[in-house]
């Protein structure tokens, strides 16, 4: 009986690891396909966080895409990287700000959020303030929110959130989405995709020859309370500590 059981089993694996990952690449390929030819804003997401590059033009193009919490989202022009950078420093009358256990309080029912992206070292500079330990890695990308390093956020839970996300890196594209997964994220965190908020695509980086950002507007709200994680979903960056905790009560 033993020996009975034990050869049956490293029977199943090669043939079923083939199955499993030929099933993955079908998957992967209807998801493209349907990228291209619906062009969701959710869509070119994934295609851009796939890192294709053809569909930045209709990403550029401007539509809206929303999921999940409700609202619309759509692409501002380009914003100068000066009144970007100025922004994250012009904090709202109703934001509290706790350096200390790097946290932003919102104490309104309507809240402007401008979320910037960049590199960690840069975030460093910008804000001289340091990113929370699991984002200390120099090669790896950062939030920066009202002149924190991915800070907690604590918002009423009927607010309604104007998200402002304007990409600062030189070099990569990013986004920000709102789910109620936690961390730890792999390299292409699909399982963000488990109470999922608010999605966005990812944007083209700034362009610092000419002193110009993307900018995505979006609004949403949470709804209910408990605990919600902002993110990107550019492959890798989550991985690597681009997140933070929302607190929503
Ligand atoms: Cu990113």
């Amino acid at each position: 009986m033993v020996v009975r059981k034990m050869h049956k089993n490293p029977a199943i694996s090669p043939f079923s690891l083939l199955l499993v990952v030929v099933i993955l690449l079908i998957v992967v390929i209807i998801i493209l396909l349907l990228g291209y030819g619906l062009g969701f804003g959710m869509m070119n997401g994934l295609s851009g966080m796939i890192g294709i590059d053809m569909f930045s033009g209709m990403m550029n193009g401007g539509y809206s895409s929303m999921m999940g919490g409700g609202g619309t989202g759509q692409f501002g022009t380009h914003v100068s990287i000066v009144a970007a950078e100025s922004n994250e420093s012009a904090m709202p009358y109703y934001v509290r700000k706790y350096v200390n256990n790097n946290t932003l309080a919102f104490s309104s029912s309507n809240i402007t959020l401008v979320v910037l992206a960049m590199g960690v070292q840069r975030a460093i500079n910008l804000t001289h303030e340091q990113p929370p330990q699991y984002d200390s890695n120099s090669s790896g990308n950062a939030f920066v929110i009202y002149g924190l390093i991915n800070p907690t956020l604590i918002i009423p839970k009927d607010a309604i959130i104007h998200v402002v996300f304007i990409n600062l890196d030189s070099s990569e594209y990013h986004n920000v989405i709102m789910t109620a997964a936690g961390p730890p994220y792999q390299y292409i965190p699909m399982s963000a995709m488990n109470g999922i908020v608010s999605m966005m695509p990812v944007i083209q980086h700034a362009d610092y020859s000419n002193g110009s950002a993307s900018e995505y507007n979006y609004t949403m709200a949470f709804g209910n309370p408990g605990v919600y994680w902002y993110l990107c979903m550019y492959p890798g960056h989550a991985q690597m500590g681009m997140y933070g905790k929302i607190i929503v009560e």
